[in-house]
């Protein structure tokens, strides 16, 4: 038997500031009409898909941080992209800052939601890994503010039957930690879908910059390899208000193979055909969780959260 699947990885340009919302709905509205024509079925969209990535900046004004944040999905200004999704039959997930008011304190959190051939909303992950500092780091061109401005994940890491398949989804720095792809793995995913705003320079490794695009393919080839699943991972890229970000998005496959990687800095559609059943080559045999693991010594990764060194041997 085989389970294939056409899917679309939808790789945007940048998002500058004064960009609309109309305007980016228009660019996503236009991948998914290349996708229809295509034939995908599932598309997957980058991580804060509607605006341009905000945490660079040092924001006071509590106003001006909430208009980067969608108190409702779809909304007026995104509901053509649901129409448009659901009128071609293609499902899709998209990344977005998310605005929860639902609860006694407002909740802010960096979304991403899956969206099924209808045009509803069938899942939603709020990021777990929230990288960089937690204020102002004065002489820095660029900040890194999302664990100023994003809440914790109170979702975890959820997977869903749909597509034929077992999927679950991760955001950006989540693909560089294993455990992401673990915790999805232990539930027996087979398409990780996952969204990225990487800018190239990291001000506290500067050595690192040219490593980027390296450390993007190795992380999520080592995660779809090692719990065999094909991984997704869609780049939003290019100059964005100054800052570079990386593109090189890419289809991988459960072996780890790349199966198909954009070679633009902009708006660019990859695609392939998979078929779900592949994963079963890497997780009933390499990976077999159940016949290989060995949880009785693994107790560290979930006691400790960060490392604990031995003592000193005395000189
Ligand atoms: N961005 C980056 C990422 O993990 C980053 C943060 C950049 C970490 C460069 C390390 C080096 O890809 C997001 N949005 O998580």
């Amino acid at each position: 038997m085989t389970r294939t699947l056409d899917v679309g990885c939808a790789q945007l340009g940048p998002i500058q500031r004064s960009d609309t919302r109309e305007a980016v709905v228009d660019r996503l509205v236009a991948l998914l009409q290349q996708a229809k024509h295509r034939g995908c079925e599932l598309v997957v969209f980058p991580e804060m898909a509607f605006t341009t990535f905000f945490p660079r900046w040092w924001i006071e004004d509590q106003d001006e941080i909430d208009g980067f944040f969608e108190r409702e999905m779809p909304s007026d200004e995104t509901r053509a992209l649901f129409d448009t999704a659901r009128e071609l039959g293609i499902g899709f997930s998209i990344g977005y800052a998310e605005l929860d008011t639902s609860g006694p304190e407002p909740r802010h959190y960096n979304t991403s939601i899956l969206v099924d051939q209808q045009g509803e909303i069938v899942g939603k992950y709020r990021k777990v890994h929230l990288p960089g500092h937690f204020d102002h780091v004065e002489d820095w061109t660029f900040q890194h503010l999302e664990k100023h401005y994003f809440d914790p994940s109170d979702t975890g890491f959820p997977v869903w039957r749909a597509f034929g398949g077992i999927v679950g989804m991760a955001i950006c720095n989540d693909r560089r930690w294993p455990e992401t792809y673990r915790v999805l793995g232990l539930q027996g995913v087979e398409l990780v879908m996952l969204g990225y705003n990487t800018p190239i320079a990291d001000p506290e490794v500067p050595h690192h910059d040219h490593l980027q695009g390296f450390h993007n393919h190795l992380v999520m080839q080592a995660g779809a390899y090692q719990n065999g699943t094909f991984v997704i991972g869609a780049a939003k890229c290019g100059n964005e208000e100054g800052s570079t970000m990386l593109g090189q998005s890419v289809i991988i496959a459960p072996t780890g193979e790349i199966i198909a990687q954009a070679t633009s800095m902009g708006d660019e559609l990859i695609t392939a055909r998979i078929d779900l059943d592949h994963c079963a080559d890497i997780k009933d045999r390499i990976f077999d969780f159940e016949l290989h693991r060995q949880p009785q010594h693994y107790g560290l990764i979930t006691e400790r959260k960060g490392a604990v060194l031995p003592p000193e041997v005395p000189a």
